[in-house]
């Protein structure tokens, strides 16, 4: 018999790490919310939740209609329940304090609703990514603010994603290793399927969008031609590609078989900080990441570490396969040393 979310967020209560009863009720809301958000996308355009609307985002970028249903689901799931004083997301450009007329809980959600959003339309895999804080003390005082959220990835207490895909799953961490869990449709319930998930040390496959070729710096120009040269170059063995345009898609496969994922800053005036989004792509990425044995840094630096300094910036990123990550902050660091 596999074991429901709950079954094994209880479990997880009573671990010595004890996981709290409040973060374990947040968690639950979030999956919740996530079944309404594959059951949205899954129905695509019989309900015509496709397409775009006539507006753009804090990001810059055209919002899907499903960008901001999605994001409408998540609050709406977890205004009420006392788990949070605050909640942030790539589709709002402040930070969204509980209501008053609601209870105030101790932690602090930030999200994207729809990662992968240009994949909608054409029936690509798409997913939310989340990542979960504990607010300062002080908040049980006063409002939150965005300076509350501005901690380090390794003050995560939980971090996870939903990847609606062929099969809809919540891949999960509370920092006692990376779970999966399908979604059984008829009984509307999460299943856990995989337990433990681990990358392998080193990889055969790389994912990056190589039409950013001619803008990369230095060391990921040497690094990506050697494995574009494979046995034929400096690499004991040929390398596969890889793109699905959609991080949670990605990454996923970075966890299930290995794997290096690269988005990394470039040299256009706008990719100096890189595309992705340090607080609610890259760090809930890296944790799961290095839970699962691998490696998370934005090509130099471990992602985890950063201190952030605004809620939307950007950072770039290399994760996966340990061996293959860690090569590449060698040929950053030999770059820097001339
Ligand atoms: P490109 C999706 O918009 C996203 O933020 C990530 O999910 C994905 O890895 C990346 O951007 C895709 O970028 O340049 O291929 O469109």
């Amino acid at each position: 018999m596999k074991k429901s979310l709950t079954q094994f967020l209880v479990e997880q209560q009573r671990l010595e790490n004890a996981l709290p009863a409040q973060l374990r009720l947040l968690i639950e809301v979030v999956a919740r919310a996530c079944k309404v958000i594959g059951h949205t996308v899954n129905k695509g355009a019989i309900t015509g939740s496709l397409g775009s609307l006539d507006q753009i985002n804090v990001q810059g970028e055209v919002q899907k209609r499903l960008d901001v249903v999605s994001n409408d689901i998540l609050l709406d799931a977890n205004e009420w329940g006392g788990n949070l004083a605050a909640l942030a997301s790539e589709e709002m450009e402040a930070i969204h304090p509980i209501p008053h007329r609601f209870p105030k809980g101790e932690y602090l959600l930030v999200y994207d609703p729809i990662d992968g959003s240009s994949n909608i339309d054409v029936n690509g895999v798409v997913g939310t990514i989340f990542s979960v804080l504990k607010a300062p003390d002080s908040v049980a005082g006063r409002e939150a603010v965005e300076a509350d959220f501005l901690q380090p990835g390794t003050q995560q207490v939980a971090a996870g994603y939903a990847i609606y895909g062929p099969q809809t799953l919540l891949v999960l961490s509370v920092g006692t290793g990376v779970h999966a869990f399908s979604l059984d449709r008829e009984m509307g319930s999460w299943v856990q399927t995989a337990d433990n998930m681990t990358i392998p040390r080193s990889t055969r496959e790389f994912a990056i969008n190589m039409a950013n070729q001619r803008h990369w710096e230095a060391p990921v120009r040497r690094y990506i031609d050697e494995l574009v040269a494979g046995k034929e170059g400096a690499r004991a063995q040929d390398f596969n590609m890889r793109w699905m345009a959609s991080m949670v898609g990605d990454v996923h496969r970075v966890l299930t078989r290995g794997g290096v994922f690269m988005y990394p800053t470039d040299t256009r005036p706008n990719m100096q900080n890189g595309k992705l989004r340090l607080m609610y792509e890259a760090n809930p990425m890296a944790f799961l990441v290095e839970q699962a044995g691998g490696m998370a840094t934005d090509g130099k630096r471990r992602i985890l570490e950063i201190q952030p300094d605004s809620l939307h910036q950007r950072v770039g990123v290399v994760l996966g396969s340990a061996e293959e990550v860690a090569r590449v902050a060698d040929y950053y660091a030999g770059s820097a040393n001339g």
